[in-house]
């Protein structure tokens, strides 16, 4: 996600660079990355893996005397078996991120509900780039058997994993360097509207941390905590984050581990090995304006047919698809969504969001073929 909720968050900026890739959405529209969507049960606890020597017999610093935190550490306690002192001890260590607040404040405000001319030229020019492209090919070049592998287990091809991992971070140029602990920690405390997302997730910060190993002040990641290559939120690793190199432990940050989760991310949203996730279109009549259009539109292909779209390859009349409208530079683009494009939503739920993984996948698929010819 872009880091995105992280990334999430926003699109609007397209120019924001701490990492949240994908954004093209608003905060308030929150599709958020990767991680957030699905409230997961917390993972399980080892005990006796707290890491770093974190104890206070109560918060201080930015977050002394506020009671939602006092509240938060007895449930923690309650919950999930954590000792008091060393919450109090982690929490101590946060800082409010007085930039995260005014931005999201800034950010704040009225929907745009139909994209602007053009709006998809501009999104597009920010992932469809040479780095871009390049970069996948790279991380093919010096991953490829673990995209093998990710491949054949979970039935994501390669490029479609670049292309997460592409718009997201730019293959890990842009993890974001944010601490975790400070991110979750404001947007839980001092954000109410989202405040019970962001508890929820700082709770699943906490055990990931625990689980793994890691000293909770460590991590860094988007300004709202999406963490690593492909910017899961700590929800999203609990539930879908796998230990891909077989080291013991799942690790956000490591290629291998990425590869494993963003492919166990797809499968378990529905991800139909085999299946296209779009096929081009063309309108030829103009009541096709009329046709309510996004990656949640639903038609049976015959009847986009018979409202004047023709699709550039033949597809079965009762074949289930979205239908989607692009805002270019130089007119509409239509295309038809299956079943595949959905489960790139899943991870931001946006249009331009998965349809700049998808470009971007075949670009950088394209480009790593034509390399592979010219070494031969
Ligand atoms: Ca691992």
């Amino acid at each position: 996600m872009s880091a995105r909720y992280a990334l999430v968050l926003i699109a609007v900026t397209a120019g924001f660079s701490t990492g949240c890739g994908s954004t093209a959405k608003r905060v308030d529209e929150r599709p958020l990355p990767a991680a957030q969507r699905h409230e997961s049960e917390p993972g399980t606890a080892r005990s006796g893996a707290l890491v770093g020597r974190y104890s206070s017999p109560r918060v201080t610093g930015d977050y002394a005397g506020y009671p939602a935190v006092t509240a938060f550490i007895d449930e923690m306690a309650a919950r999930h078996g954590f000792p008091k002192d060393y919450l109090a001890g982690v929490l101590s260590q946060a800082h409010r991120k007085q930039w995260t607040l005014d931005y999201l404040t800034r950010e704040a405000g009225p929907t745009v509900v139909t994209p602007r001319p053009g709006a998809w030229t501009r999104y597009r020019s920010k992932f469809l780039t040479e780095l871009h492209i390049n970069g996948g090919v790279s991380f093919w070049q010096r991953h490829g058997r673990s995209l093998q592998r990710a491949s054949e287990r979970y039935g994501v091809p390669p490029e479609y994993i670049l292309g997460i991992i592409g718009v997201e971070t730019q293959f890990g140029r842009n993890v974001g360097d944010h601490r975790v602990l400070d991110a979750l920690t404001t947007l839980a405390f001092d954000y109410p509207r989202r405040a019970e997302y962001f508890r929820g997730e700082l709770e699943k910060f906490l055990l990931m941390t625990r689980n793994e190993r890691i000293d909770p002040a460590k991590p860094v990641g988007s300004y709202a905590g999406a963490m690593g290559l492909g910017q899961f939120m700590p929800s999203s690793f609990l539930s879908w984050a796998v230990d891909f190199d077989g080291d013991g432990r799942r690790d956000l940050w490591q290629a291998d581990d990425a590869v494993g989760s963003v492919a166990n991310y797809f499968v378990e949203h529905g991800w139909q090995r085999g299946e296209p996730v779009v096929t081009a279109a063309t309108a030829t009549n103009a009541n096709v304006q009329n046709l309510e259009s996004g990656y949640d539109s639903q038609y049976a292909a015959a009847t986009l047919v018979a409202n004047g779209i023709r699709p550039a390859a033949p597809l079965p009349d009762d074949a289930s698809l979205s239908l989607l409208r692009l805002r270019a530079i130089r007119g509409d683009e239509y295309w038809l969504g299956h079943k595949n494009f959905y489960v790139i939503t899943r991870y931001n739920h946006s249009t331009h969001y998965a349809m700049a993984v998808y470009q971007l996948a075949q670009a950088i698929k394209r480009r790593y073929l034509e390399s592979r010819q010219a070494t031969r």
